[in-house]
């Protein structure tokens, strides 16, 4: 039966391996092939659903992780939540009420290279000039190239026009086949202990007031569930709590009419939040990362389907 440890980041083939086999051994989950990176890998993202997303009347709710290479950590928070959704199922109305979709590896080809060649890697690795890579997270099509880099060889590098990657239109593809029943959208990062939302330019979606509820309901779970190491989450307007940001995928997938969609930023390593050195991930901090991460998951999951049968 298939089923990953704990207790190593797993790499890009491991885990596209894992989702086939997953989908070879439960009939609620599927696995679809959304396109694939610069260098060639195929994206993977796996469907969980007990109806195989006939029941219009469930909400689907979306978790994607690793749209940033050097974010080791979210991964096995994704792949905890997957555990906990097909394998080691401790929460049926999850199973039940909610249609699931999860891309674990956003950016397999940053991934990859962050493994082989420059751990604190971010980008994609388009060739632009002598310089590499495109921020993802900064090549979506919501008040594009505002906020954040015309150069190449910045880390914010915004790429030559809004989904000029691949791996950013893989997304955005996801987002527009569901966006009719698409509640909550979570794209996990690091680090910073954080649960944000959008608008990177300031702005607060209509329902803002809604969303930051949602958000600190979620924070709070995580904070419960206590870690030496960790701080308190902080929610709030990204632009406000971190700083000004465009083309994010979180921001897009509010205007393409998600109307519960967050930016985490799990722990860094050690409480280390100066330097890159937060990338890093402690062993023991990897089950713990999908565990304390899960219990948001539950709460934003649980809300989701409620408002999504107020509708
Ligand atoms: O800068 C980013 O892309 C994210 N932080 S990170 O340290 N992981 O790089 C924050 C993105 C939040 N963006 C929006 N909600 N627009
Ligand atoms: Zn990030």
């Amino acid at each position: 039966l298939p089923g990953l440890s704990f207790d190593v980041i797993h790499r890009y083939a491991v885990v596209d391996r894992y989702l086939v086999d997953l989908a070879n051994t439960y009939p609620n989950v599927r696995v679809f092939s959304a396109g694939r990176s610069v260098e060639g890998r195929d994206i993977k993202y796996i469907t969980i659903s007990t109806t195989n997303f006939q029941d219009t009347r469930k909400p689907v709710v979306m978790l994607q992780s690793l749209l940033h290479a050097r974010e080791w950590v979210t991964l096995p928070a994704t792949l905890y939540a997957i555990e906990k959704l097909v394998i080691d199922v401790t929460e049926r109305d999850l199973v039940n009420d909610i249609d699931w979709i999860i891309l674990p590896i956003a950016n397999p080809d940053g991934y990859e290279h962050s493994h082989t060649s420059a751990r604190f890697w971010r980008k994609n690795r388009a060739r632009n000039s002598f310089c590499m890579g495109v921020d993802l997270n900064r090549n979506f099509d919501i008040f594009w190239g505002t906020a954040s880099s015309t150069n190449p060889c910045s880390d914010t590098f915004h790429g030559r026009r809004a989904f000029s990657e691949p791996e950013s239109a893989i997304v955005r593809d996801i987002l527009h086949a569901h966006r009719n029943r698409l509640e909550l959208y979570i794209d996990i990062h690091s680090f910073g202990s954080m649960v944000l939302y959008g608008y990177g330019n300031r702005q607060l979606p209509p329902n803002a007031l809604a969303v930051n509820y949602l958000g600190v309901q979620m924070a709070q779970a995580i904070d419960a569930v206590k870690w030496p190491q960790n701080r308190n989450y902080i929610v709030g307007n990204v632009a406000m709590v971190l700083y000004m940001a465009s083309g994010g995928s979180s921001d897009y997938a509010m205007v393409t009419g998600v109307p519960f969609s967050y930016t985490f930023e799990l722990p860094s390593y050690r409480g280390i939040t100066s330097t890159v050195q937060g990338f890093l991930v402690e062993p023991d901090f990897i089950l713990q990362a999908g565990f304390e991460t899960w219990e948001a998951i539950k709460v934003g999951a649980r809300f989701a389907a409620r408002n999504f049968n107020r509708r």
